[in-house]
């Protein structure tokens, strides 16, 4: 092992910590009960969740070992946003997403919802620009799916939320025409971004929009998730910048969950796609 290479170094400390580990396990986390009393979230939400997050981190690993052996060509990863697993969970496989490059932990957990998808196999076939990669074909690295109503979207930040906000009107609009929608008529637009990406003017713009629509009472059910790691590349964000911005903004309700606390991720989230899904208004969570 070398003791630069800080994966082995995690692994090995990880493998320690469970091979020294002396407490008895917690007896009631069988899988169907509530994780504490009254939660919503069961042992089995909890250990589904946690092994999407664990799969997440192993494929960033494994998009840089085929980078070095020049068999993929995208390392982008999703370290830090593991939480996002929990948004996967809890909206429907048939609610349109819109998400982030770091959103893997969303994509694996939405998988489940249809068996026969293999999102490991698929995310390495996108990481090697394989021409059996699903959704791109090899054209590019992108988050997407068909059948899990994930539109593809670019690397180009921001530019995902005019198309949920979009989406949203247009999910209640057909409503309203009597227009037959090819997903449920309660379905939510599901939109995930980076915390530097809240300044960019299009995104703006489309907050705007969702909130010009709302304030005149039109249905708008766009949940957008910042997924906030503090920093765009080399900048921070300074503290509580998004919170501040987004917490006190009517008619957009705001919702704050801790992404490294899957219960308390899992809870809040439950309420904001709850609100979204009935109250069909603007809902943002971070
Ligand atoms: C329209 C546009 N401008 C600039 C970039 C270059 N760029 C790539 S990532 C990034 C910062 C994104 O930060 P954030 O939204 O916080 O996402 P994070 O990578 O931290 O998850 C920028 C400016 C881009 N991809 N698209
Ligand atoms: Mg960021």
């Amino acid at each position: 092992m070398s003791k630069y290479i800080r994966s082995e170094i995690v692994d090995k400390a990880f493998v320690s910590l469970l091979k020294n580990w002396s407490e008895e396990p917690a007896d009631h986390l069988t899988p169907d009960a509530p994780v504490s009393d009254g939660s919503p979230m069961t042992g089995r939400d909890l250990l589904e969740l946690f092994e999407s997050q664990m799969a997440t981190r192993h494929l960033d690993l494994i998009a840089r070992v085929l980078r070095a052996k020049n068999a993929a060509f995208y390392t982008i990863g999703s370290a830090g946003h593991e939480g996002n697993a929990v948004v996967g969970r809890l909206t429907r496989h048939t609610d349109p997403a819109f998400l982030h490059y770091r959103s893997c932990a969303f994509m694996l957990e939405r998988a489940r919802f249809i068996p026969d998808i293999d999102m490991i196999y698929d995310t390495v076939l996108s990481q090697a620009a394989s021409k059996e990669d699903p959704i791109s074909n090899g054209r590019h690295k992108v988050w997407g799916s068909a059948p899990l109503w994930v539109l593809p979207q670019t690397s180009t930040i921001a530019s995902q939320l005019p198309k949920a906000v979009g989406t949203a009107i247009a999910i209640a609009r057909s409503k309203q025409l009597g227009s037959k929608l090819p997903i449920p008529n309660d379905s939510i637009s599901v939109c995930s971004f980076g915390d530097a990406s809240t300044n960019h003017s299009t995104a703006i713009g489309a907050f705007n929009a969702a909130r010009w629509a709302a304030f005149q009472k039109l249905p708008v059910p766009v949940l957008f998730v910042c997924e906030d790691n503090g920093i765009g590349i080399s900048v921070r964000t300074p503290t509580n910048w998004v919170e501040n911005n987004y917490s006190n903004w009517p008619p957009l309700t705001y919702f704050k969950a801790d992404g490294r606390d899957l219960i308390n991720a899992y809870e809040v989230t439950r309420q904001a796609v709850a609100h979204c899904r009935t109250q069909r208004s603007p809902s943002s969570s971070t």
